[in-house]
C-alpha cells in the first residue's frame, strides 16, 4: 500500500538478521549477537552488529584506550584527584606539551613526557583505525575512498601535532589535549602568526568547509524531496528513465542551468570534504616555517591594506627581543 510515510510514521522493514557477505580466508569471525533497535531504525538501519574487530581494530582500541587513560589521569591529577572538581572543571583541564626549552628532546614525564606518550598512542590508534578502514573496504571488494578521505583529516592532525613541530624543532609548538585549552591554542596560534585570516590556505579551507555544508544541504534536500518517488533507491534510479532522480536533476537544471549526476554529486562531496583538511594542513605547515606573519605577508602581496599610521607599525613578534625563536 503506497501510503505516505514520514520519519514518525515510517514502517521499519525487518528481514532476519544478516551477518553480511562471507569474509575472505584468514579473517577473524564477526563478533556480537546481532539484534534490532527501533530507535536506531528511525535514524538508520535497525540491525545492530555483528562487528568485525580484527587485529588492527583491537590494537587501535587498546592504543586509544591508553591515550585517553593518560590524558584523563593527568587531568584528574591536576585537580588533586578530586572527582567532583574533575567533572566540574573537565572542559578547562589540559595535558600540555613540553615547554620550548626541551625542543624535540624527551622531557620528564610531568613536564610534557606524558603529553608525548599520549600523543604517540593517540596517533598509533588513529593510524591503526585508518588501516582498518582500508582493509575492511578491500575485503568487501569496495574502493578505498573512505580511507583516503580519512587520510586527509589525519594529514591535518599530523601537521598540527607532529610534522610542523618537527620542522619548527620543538614539541612546544604542538596542540595541547583539552577541550577549551585546544581552542586557546588555536586563537593564540592565529595571533602569534599575524592573523590566520590572511593565510590563503586557511581561506581555501574555509571555502571547502562552507562548500561542504552547502553541497550536503543541496544533496540531502534534493534526495529527500524526491523521496515520494523512491529517490533514495539509487540503483534502479540510475538505470531507469523517468525516475525520481531525473526530476531531481531537472530541478537543478531548471533552477541554475546545470546539474550534477547521481555519480558526480558524490565526487563533489568527497572532494570538498577532502580539500578542507588538505588545504588546511598546507596552511598550517607553511605557518612559522615559511611565513612568520600572515598580515605582513598579505601587505607585501597587496591584499591587506596598510593602515594609517595612527598606531606604531606592526612588528613581527619573532623579531622582538625575547621573542620565541
Ligand atoms: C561531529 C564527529 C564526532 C566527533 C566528536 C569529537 C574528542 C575529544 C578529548 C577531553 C565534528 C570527539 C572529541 C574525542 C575529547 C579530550 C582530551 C565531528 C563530529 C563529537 N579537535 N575545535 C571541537 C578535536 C583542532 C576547534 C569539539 C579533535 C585543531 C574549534 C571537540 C581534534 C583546531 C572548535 C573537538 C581537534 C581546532 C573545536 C567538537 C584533533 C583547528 C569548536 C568537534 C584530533 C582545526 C568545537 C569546545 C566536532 C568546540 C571544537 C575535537 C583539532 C579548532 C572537542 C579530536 C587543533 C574552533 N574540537 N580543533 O564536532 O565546541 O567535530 O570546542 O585534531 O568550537 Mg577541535
Ligand atoms: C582537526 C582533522 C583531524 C581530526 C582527526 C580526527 C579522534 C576522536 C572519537 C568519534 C577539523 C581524530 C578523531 C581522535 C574520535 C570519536 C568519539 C578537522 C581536523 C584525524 N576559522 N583556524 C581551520 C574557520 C579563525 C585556526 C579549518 C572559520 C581565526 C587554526 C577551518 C573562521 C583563528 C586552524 C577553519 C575561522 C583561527 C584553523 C579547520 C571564522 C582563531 C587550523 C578545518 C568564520 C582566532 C585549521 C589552515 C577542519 C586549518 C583551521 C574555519 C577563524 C585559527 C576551515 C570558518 C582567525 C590555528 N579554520 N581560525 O576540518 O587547517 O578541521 O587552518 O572566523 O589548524 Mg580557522
Amino acid at each position: 500500500m503506497a501510503e505516505y510515510q514520514n520519519i514518525f510514521t515510517r514502517v521499519q522493514v525487518r528481514s532476519p538478521v544478516y551477518p553480511g557477505v562471507p569474509l575472505p580466508r584468514g579473517s577473524w569471525g564477526r563478533l556480537g549477537k546481532p539484534n534490532f533497535s527501533y530507535l536506531l531504525g528511525v535514524i538508520g538501519d535497525a540491525q545492530v552488529g555483528p562487528i568485525y574487530l580484527g587485529w588492527f581494530g583491537m590494537a587501535s582500541l587498546i592504543c586509544g584506550f591508553i591515550a585517553i587513560e593518560i590524558i584523563g589521569l593527568n587531568m584528574w591529577a591536576s585537580v588533586n584527584w578530586d572527582p567532583i572538581q574533575f567533572v566540574r572543571q573537565l572542559p578547562w583541564l589540559a595535558l600540555e606539551p613540553p615547554s620550548p626549552a626541551y625542543g624535540l628532546s624527551l622531557p620528564p614525564l610531568a613536564e610534557g613526557g606524558w603529553w608525548l606518550m599520549a600523543g604517540f598512542f593517540l596517533t598509533a590508534s588513529i593510524l591503526l583505525w585508518w588501516i582498518r578502514t582500508y582493509r575492511r573496504a578491500l575485503d568487501l571488494g569496495m574502493g578505498t575512498h573512505v580511507a583516503w578521505a580519512f587520510a586527509s583529516a589525519i594529514w591535518l592532525y599530523l601537521v598540527l601535532g607532529f610534522i610542523r613541530p618537527l620542522l619548527m624543532g620543538s614539541w612546544s609548538e604542538a596542540v595541547p589535549f583539552g577541550i577549551f585549552p585546544h581552542l586557546d591554542w588555536t586563537a593564540a596560534f592565529s595571533i602569534r602568526y599575524g592573523n590566520l585570516f590572511y593565510n590563503p590556505f586557511h581561506a581555501l579551507s574555509i571555502v571547502f568547509l562552507y562548500g561542504s555544508t552547502l553541497l550536503f544541504a543541496m544533496h540531502g534536500a534534493t534526495i529527500l524531496a524526491v523521496g515520494r518517488f523512491g529517490g533514495e533507491r539509487e540503483v534502479e534510479q540510475i538505470v531507469d528513465r523517468g525516475t525520481a532522480l531525473e526530476r531531481a536533476a531537472l530541478f537543478w537544471r531548471w533552477t541554475m542551468g546545470f546539474n550534477a549526476t547521481m555519480e558526480s554529486i558524490h565526487r563533489w562531496a568527497w572532494w570538498f570534504a577532502v580539500l578542507t583538511t588538505l588545504t588546511g594542513g598546507i596552511g598550517i605547515l607553511l605557518t612559522g616555517t615559511v611565513v612568520d606573519n600572515w598580515y605582513l605577508w598579505a601587505i607585501k602581496h597587496d591584499f591587506a591594506p596598510m593602515y594609517p599610521q595612527t598606531m606604531p607599525p606592526a612588528i613581527d613578534p619573532a623579531l622582538v627581543p625575547g621573542g620565541v625563536r
